[in-house]
Parts: structure tokens; sequence; C-alpha cells
């Protein structure tokens, strides 16, 4: 199942609040496609939206409180029938950086959304999610949106998908702490069936290109390497200082300013700053990537991208150093077993990596990996086949 029905998760919201909810939302976790770590380079970027998606059944409150409830978080779901696990909170006394637990996603939002000088009054909110937690698949962007959603329509702020994001995005660097960029909640908020959003964080303008790999017999195959990332650890952070700072020595805003083709003559200029090189590196060659993919996928040639997605790889793991064993092993196997191309997508250091394949080659690169997985005495990975979908909507 890939999307907790919206019926269900409205009964347990009356099982939980004793009314019915006012409306159910949905918003997607998402698969980046390419462009990894551009984003608070103001770069571009290119995510689609997975059919998993986390679930809201909500209704307003004018008297200051916040109740929250999760379906799926352990101790949080109680006796069936029973309101255990509702956390309740007074919406006045939402502080930056208090909380440590999951509510400090949906809080944030509404924190975000007040302190923007949108009056949200209190809300009660049960939620129901098939986003796999931790996989670096953006379950907590699409929790930030889901709730960021419903309060837009329920408190009919008029707000804008890029606007919803840029809140939730700032739910999550100082509410919740983790200095991440914007992507993932615009991909929650913004994608579309059948499509990748070929984003431009800079301005956050978009377009949206057809990606349909089915209809090139290819699939776009997930690996979920069960190796649990976390976004407030100190190696992103330090990813994200070095970029800076690879800025501030060239003198421009963002790498986002260092030209392809000036790439040779600003390593240069960085001398013996080897660190940073390599990350000034990555980033540029990055976002020619992304305009690569964008081209080829615009011209129908879906096959092509997938050397692009390997280099990718390469540049992740040599340069910005963020991979893994078994995220090298996911792609190096399935480059070996037949694959069109592989890479890690997300954050690093864990969750998943992508594998654009032949439909015909699936069940045997899904075997080859598998078995090198066990040779390698690992967790065995879950595989699954990513469809583009569509993002944050009303569903009930
Ligand atoms: C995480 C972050 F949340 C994104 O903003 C982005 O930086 C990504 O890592 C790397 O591309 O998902």
């Amino acid at each position: 199942m890939s999307e907790a029905a919206a019926g269900t998760v409205a009964e347990r919201f009356r099982e939980l609040y004793g009314a019915d909810p006012e409306g159910v939302w949905a918003a997607p976790g998402r698969v980046n496609l390419i462009g990894e770590h551009t984003d608070y380079n103001d770069g571009f970027v290119m995510p689609f939206a997975l059919p998993h998606t986390t679930v809201a059944a909500v209704s307003r409150r004018t008297d200051g409180v916040l109740r929250l409830h999760s379906q799926d978080i352990a101790g949080a779901t109680g006796a069936a029938g029973g309101t255990g696990g509702v956390v309740e909170l007074r919406v006045a006394d939402l502080t930056p950086a208090s909380d440590r637990e999951w509510t400090a996603y949906p809080a944030g939002v509404v924190w975000a959304l007040r302190a923007a000088g949108h009056e949200v009054t209190g809300a009660d909110v049960h939620l129901a999610s098939t986003v796999p937690v931790g996989a670096g698949l953006s379950s907590s962007a699409a929790l930030e949106v889901v709730v960021a959603l419903a309060l837009n329509d329920l408190y009919e702020l008029g707000l804008k998908g890029w606007q919803l994001a840029r809140l939730c995005q700032r739910a999550e660097n100082v509410y919740v702490g983790a200095p991440t960029g914007i992507m993932d909640q615009t991909a929650s908020a913004c994608c579309q069936d059948g499509h990748a959003l070929f984003l431009d964080t800079r301005d956050l303008s978009q377009r949206q290109v057809p990606f349909d790999p089915t209809a090139h017999g290819l699939r776009l195959l997930v690996v979920d390497t069960r190796v649990q990332h976390a976004h407030s650890g100190g190696e992103y952070g330090r990813r994200r200082a070095g970029c800076e700072k690879g800025a501030a020595l060239l003198g421009v805003d963002a790498l986002r300013d260092v030209a392809f083709e000036e790439l040779e003559a600003a390593l240069e200029r960085l001398g013996d700053e080897e660190e940073v090189r390599r990350l000034v590196r990555h980033v540029v060659t990055e976002n020619h990537r992304v305009e690569r993919v964008v081209s080829l996928l615009q011209a129908g040639e879906t096959h092509a991208i997938g050397p692009v997605l390997t280099e990718g790889h390469a540049s992740l793991r040599d340069d910005f150093r963020i991979s893994c064993p078994e995220l090298d092993l996911v792609v190096d196997t399935a480059n070996a077993a037949g694959a069109l191309g592989a890479r890690m997508t997300g954050g690093g250091f864990g969750g998943c990596a992508i594998v654009l394949v032949r439909e015909a080659d699936v069940e045997a690169l899904t075997k080859a990996v598998q078995d090198a997985f066990a040779a390698a005495g690992r967790t065995a990975p879950r595989v699954f086949t990513a469809v583009p979908s569509a993002g944050a909507r009303r569903i009930g």
C-alpha cells in the first residue's frame, strides 16, 4: 500500500478526537533523480514524487491548542479506540529547538506559519504515513508539507506550493534545527504525476519535465540499503559550511555562480584548499549534470541519462565523500548486472540508491543486488519500482 486510505485515517481521527475531521490531505515522499547537495548552493535539482505519502486528517481549533497524533510512531498509537499517544501543545508556547521528537515537524510548521504572521489558532491532527522513515525519501518533508497544506486550506491562507515549501524549510531549519535546503519540501508540495521537477533553488522557478521510464521500456528502481541516515548529524552541516567557504574564497554569492566552463580556473584559484576544491568540483559538475539530464529527457532520450547518474554517484563518493559501502555496493553491482546507470539519492551516509534498468533486466539485477548484500553479510535491501507521482493534495 503506498497511500493510507483517507477513510481509515478519518475514522481513526473520529476515535481520537470525537468528531469528524474537516478534511484529509496527502503529501508524498520523493526521490531525487539528479542534483544532490546543490540546493543550499542556489543550484539545480530534479526530484520526483513517490506514491508513498503521509496523510493527515485535520480540524481547526480556536482555543490555541495543538493536538498531534501519529499512527506510525512507536508508542504513539495507543490502544485501539483510545486516545493514547496524543501530544497536546499550546501554539503560543511553541519554541524553536525545544522538541527532539517527531512532533517538532508538525509543530514547527505551525510555529513557522505564525512567525510569518498567519493567524493559526490551533488544530487537531492525526497522521498516518507510508513513506519509509530514515531512508532518505523525505518522510520529514512529507510530514511538514501535509500539515502546511491542511492549515493553508482550513485557515484560507492562500499560499502557493513554493511558499508552503519555504515555510516548511524554515520549520526544519529553525524549529527542528536541521540545516537542510529547499528541495525536499518543494518536491513534496509541487511535483506532478508522470514528471520530474526541474527546480532552480535560487528563485524557485520550476519546470515539469515528463519522466515516464515505463513508456521507454525502463524501470527506475529504488534500493533501500536500510542504513539509517540523519540530517541533523554534523556531516551535512560540515559539507554545507565547506561549500559556503568555497563561495566566499571565490568571491561569489553561492557556488551556483561558478559556471561549468569556469571550473578549472576556479579550482586553480582555490590553491591548496584540497577539501574545498573537491566540494566545489562536485557542486559545479552536478549542476551541469542536472542540465544534461533535463536536455536528454526533453529530447526523449531517457536511456541516455543512465551514465550521467553514474557519474553523479562517482562525484558524491569521491569528491563530496558522502557515500557508504552499502550505497557503493548497490551502484557497482547494478552497473555490473546491466543497469543503464545508478547513483545514491538524498543526503547520503545511507538511505537509498536509484537504478535505471531495462524492464527485461529487473529480475536478474534485483537478485544480483540481493546476493551481493547477502555475500557481504549485510541486511537484505528493500527494492521497489519508483513511479513518478502527484505532489501534495486534498484527498477527503
Ligand atoms: C537532504 C536535504 F534535506 C536536501 O535539502 C538536500 O540538500 C539533499 O539532502 C541533498 O541533495 O535531503
